[in-house]
């Protein structure tokens, strides 16, 4: 990575954090523990990737920074929502996240789904309630899609249902291009939505890009998930193969699925092609999720 690169990542993150701390409940506003947990969840830890694709893809369309930094906090709300739910006992169950404790440990199960809820909703009120330029109602109805039963709840119920059996390629595709997929592609077309149109080609390539990146970064959560150590994550190492679920190293191997998220870098990266300097930050967010380290 270089250098002007780290800095850019830094700024957003830090953008990120301060805009999502001054739109969560305040800690000692009523009621106090649920808001105490909301920011107990979506505060001090996470990589943004969301929030990045989101300032990046901004860039493409020249969408001002402030209009960013709602869409980019919108989509890390639902996003963290995502995981609160999804380390629950009713699904994977975990104690781990970002380093610390899951928050139905911190605090307890209901508290935890009333988290969830609230950040989702949080979410479409700032999308609702900011002024984010001529597309806003289309913004609005991308991140409700992306969320729900036809994306990310979609193919959680789909992966819940998958375990233990033995996917094609196809299905697993599916199943992620849901699961992780579908709000990685709403981040890089909400940013770019957030500013000036792009011609129909470039609306084409670009989510020719947001697909290939969606999936890029599942096949490498998959290839960590079995390469990297709990600390390094933050969150428990080796949970796939326990739980036998299927995943791009069942399915590839090893050296297979490297080789593939390989490939889906360099598609990602040739469907940036036409955009020249305006997808620079893309090009190296779609090297960043390829070559994280965790
Ligand atoms: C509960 C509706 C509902 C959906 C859950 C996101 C999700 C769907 C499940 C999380 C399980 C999982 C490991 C998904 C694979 C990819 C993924 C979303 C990893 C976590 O995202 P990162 O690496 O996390 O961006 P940070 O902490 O950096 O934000």
């Amino acid at each position: 990575m270089n250098s002007a690169f780290t800095e850019w990542m830094a700024a957003k993150q830090a953008r990120t954090e301060a805009a999502l701390g001054r739109f969560l409940p305040a800690r000692d506003s009523l009621p106090q523990r649920l808001h105490e947990a909301m920011r107990y969840a979506t505060l001090g830890g996470g990589k943004r990737v969301r929030p990045l694709l989101v300032f990046a893809a901004g860039e493409l369309s020249e969408a001002p920074p402030e209009r960013l930094e709602v869409v980019a906090s919108a989509v890390e709300l639902i996003h963290v929502y995502s995981l609160v739910h999804d380390d629950l006992p009713a699904m994977d169950d975990d104690v781990l996240r970002r380093g610390r404790p899951t928050c139905h440990i911190e605090f307890d199960e209901a508290t935890a789904l009333l988290v969830g809820d609230s950040l989702q909703t949080l979410a479409f009120e700032l999308l609702a309630g900011q002024a984010l330029g001529e597309r806003q109602i289309e913004m609005i109805a991308l991140l409700a899609h992306a969320s729900g039963s036809r994306g990310m709840a979609g193919g959680q119920a789909i992966d819940l249902a998958s375990v233990g059996k033995a996917l094609t390629q196809a299905e697993l595709e599916l199943m992620h291009a849901l699961k992780t997929g579908a709000l990685i592609r709403a981040a890089v077309l909400l940013g770019a939505l957030a500013g000036q149109s792009l011609r129909e080609q470039e609306q084409r390539q670009l989510d020719r890009f947001a697909k290939r990146a969606g999936l890029l970064f599942q096949v490498v959560d998959d290839i960590l998930d079995c390469t990297a150590s709990t600390a390094t994550l933050g969150k428990t190492a080796g949970k796939d193969e326990a739980a036998d679920k299927p995943t791009y190293i069942t399915l590839l191997g090893l050296a297979g699925a490297r080789d593939y998220a390989e490939n889906l870098r360099h598609e990602a990266l040739i469907a940036l092609s036409g955009f020249g300097e305006r997808a620079r930050r893309l090009t190296e967010l779609a090297d960043f999720i390829c070559h994280r380290p965790f």
